[in-house]
């Protein structure tokens, strides 16, 4: 063998900003752009893995990579370093699969510090059960959520204070904002600034425009709403982390139809409504569900008005989505 062969470089190390099909864009450790692949051998781990239905996504926005530069000027990443945290949800089903796709995860981004859940008050319409489906997502994986009730502009009668008192007293950050009338611009550079933060949300509640209020070199596509079904038009099409100083990331995602909660067994759903909490304890059951269950103290604090009906409500909703769900 001749020298040179021998003189591999050790794998340099990135973070993965954005994956369009099998190309996985990198930061590498000065900010430069590289364009990778996945080295051969995940994609034998990627088919053992699907047999067993666990997961599809091997690396991920926000993961940091080990890589090797090709002559070329594109890398192969060779290893993906430890997560810290991911968040995931339900992978949307797959025409034909039957149940089988539902079951699958989809992991949205790795490494994040704060979970921004973007809702709008209007156009599309406020939905409280799908802030509560990404706050459970959020807090399975242990991860800071904040809300934002976004186009605040749209509602005179300021309906979503009723929403914002009732998630403040849960103990949620909540920003009111309006990027029309540039309404809390402030509120929001305290959310995101010395963070890695995932904005996620439904299409067209503002997330991008957003982005762009507060961090003007941003210049993400932002896209109408539908005047005929008040739904967003799936303008984002890929997630993007950008970054935005040395401290500050930013990962902006596609809006999403269905967010179903992944990995999540029945009796551990309570515990992540966090206005639950001092009343799991007293069930008489320790497998209490809070549905039906004889001595269930979350049923009582419903009735005795100390957990709000929504959100009890949200919950029930959730626990009927995963009782017939695969076994962990
Ligand atoms: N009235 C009003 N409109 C807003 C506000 N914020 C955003 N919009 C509008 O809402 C529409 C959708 O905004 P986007 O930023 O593209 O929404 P998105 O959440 O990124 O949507 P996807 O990329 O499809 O997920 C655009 O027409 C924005 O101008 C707001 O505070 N008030
Ligand atoms: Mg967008
Ligand atoms: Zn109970």
């Amino acid at each position: 063998m001749k020298w040179f062969l021998k003189l591999k470089e050790l794998p340099i190390q990135g973070i993965i900003y954005k994956i369009e099909s099998k190309d996985y864009y990198l930061y590498d450790e000065h900010g430069k752009k590289v364009r990778c692949s996945l080295r051969g051998k995940f994609q034998k781990e990627f088919n053992l893995k699907r047999d067993k239905l666990y997961e599809i996504d091997i690396a991920i926005v926000g993961d940091n990579v080990r890589y090797e530069m090709n002559h070329d000027g594109s890398g192969v990443i060779e290893e993906v370093l430890p997560r810290v945290n991911h968040i995931s949800r339900k992978a949307p089903s797959i025409k034909g699969s039957g149940t089988r796709g539902e079951r699958l995860e989809q992991k949205i981004a790795a490494n994040i510090d704060n979970l921004v859940i973007v809702s709008s008050c209007k156009n599309p319409k406020f939905n409280n059960r799908a802030i509560d489906r990404f706050i459970v997502a959020g807090e399975s994986s242990h991860i800071n959520c904040c809300i934002i009730i976004n186009k605040t502009d749209l509602d005179e009668e300021e309906n979503y204070k009723e929403y914002s008192s009732l998630y403040r007293s849960i103990g949620y950050e909540v920003v009111e904002s309006s990027v029309k009338e540039n309404i809390g611009a402030e509120q929001l550079h305290k959310v995101f600034d010395g963070k890695t933060s995932l904005v996620w949300g439904h299409s067209g509640v503002g997330k991008s425009s957003l982005l762009n209020w507060i961090y003007p070199h941003l210049k993400l596509k932002t896209g109408e709403v539908s005047d005929f079904s008040s739904k967003g038009k799936h303008t984002t099409v890929t997630s993007l982390l950008m970054n935005i100083d040395k401290n500050t990331k930013v990962i902006d995602t596609p809006g999403i139809r269905e967010i179903d909660p992944y990995g999540i067994r029945e009796e551990d759903l309570g515990h992540f409504f966090k206005d639950f909490d001092e009343f799991i304890n007293e069930c008489k059951f320790n497998t209490c569900t809070h549905k039906h269950e004889p001595g269930c103290a979350v049923i009582k604090a419903v009735e005795d008005e100390l957990i709000n009906p929504e959100r009890y409500v949200s919950y029930l909703n959730i626990l009927e989505s995963i009782e017939d769900d695969m076994n962990f």
